[in-house]
């Protein structure tokens, strides 16, 4: 018997990630993309303590609305339905429930990484574990160049994962394409990134995609822009959780809002590529 495709989308994006309403029109639009690519979207979220796989068109507008909505990642998960709290899931936290609802394919923009001070604060996204535990395929377009890319990726390899960049070299950027680091697999085709996920024994696959061409900021005016924003954010005193949802605000204000249009591409892009590899792996 063959199984559907499916793919599992995050929610943090939508409440934390991008203003309104440019957030639920891209959530409710990267869904139509992987259903015109043939493929059922699930965006995952938790409203009044419930986990919610597959949220609809409605409550992702609750989500992007309602005030108080928590950014939840994996730990939060057992506080919010005890406490029946509305709550965005992060990459990670996204992951597990996707594992737990044998959701293979999960697309997400950027996902969270070794943070610049980990060395000595431990400031390292639990989105990296899920990644490394659950089995689930994930597509992102990298991860923010004010992260720590080296040790980003040799944090993944310690773990096991294996890391592909769609038909391209160096692991991307999130905005920007080319970090300067090659991960060592350019993946081909969504045939291969199947392979190798239905060839691993356990735990997850990342595929990172370089952005489209035409809407990448340039990386010297995507970095001038998060070196602003992360001076901004330690003169504000902002830290932990709310840094990523801070720095991404004040980077789309920084650039006269080219940062949120290459947002939106990124996703867009990764759901069409994230489609393919479900369909990959029912195939
Ligand atoms: N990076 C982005 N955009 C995002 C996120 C990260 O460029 O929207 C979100 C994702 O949901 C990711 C989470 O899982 O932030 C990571 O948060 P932290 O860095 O606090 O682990
Ligand atoms: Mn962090």
């Amino acid at each position: 018997m063959n199984r559907q495709p499916v793919v599992a989308l995050e929610s943090t994006i939508i409440a934390h990630g991008m203003p309104y309403p440019e957030n639920v029109e891209t959530a409710l639009a990267v869904e139509q993309i992987i259903r015109d690519c043939g493929a059922t979207p699930r965006t995952l979220g938790i409203l009044d303590g419930e986990v919610v796989v597959g949220l609809t068109p409605d409550q992702i507008e609750q989500l992007a609305t309602r005030p108080g909505v928590w950014k939840c990642c994996e730990r939060d998960i057992p506080l919010a339905i005890a406490r029946r709290a509305d709550a965005a899931l992060t990459a990670g936290a996204s992951i597990s429930v996707a594992a737990r609802a044998g959701i293979d394919v999960f697309v997400t923009g950027g996902i969270g990484a070794v943070g610049p001070t980990a060395s000595h604060d431990f400031d390292i996204s639990a989105d990296l574990p899920a990644i490394a535990e659950y089995r689930v395929l994930t597509v992102c377009a990298g991860a923010k160049a004010f992260m720590d890319i080296p040790a980003t990726l040799e944090w993944l390899e310690t773990h096991r994962v294996p890391v592909g960049v769609w038909q391209a070299d160096d692991f991307p950027l999130f905005f920007s394409r080319g970090s300067g680091f090659s991960t060592g697999w350019n993946i081909p085709s969504a045939a291969e990134a199947a392979a190798v996920f239905q060839a691993r024994p356990s735990g997850g696959v990342l595929v990172a995609v370089p952005l489209p061409e035409a809407d990448a900021l340039p990386e010297e005016v995507a970095r001038a822009a998060i070196a602003t924003a992360l001076a901004d954010a330690q003169s504000s005193g902002i830290h932990g959780k709310s840094l990523t949802p801070f720095l991404l605000t004040r980077i789309k204000e920084l650039t006269m809002g080219r940062s949120l249009t290459a947002n939106i591409a990124l996703i867009r892009n990764n759901a069409r590529i994230g489609a393919g590899i479900a369909k990959a792996l029912c195939a």
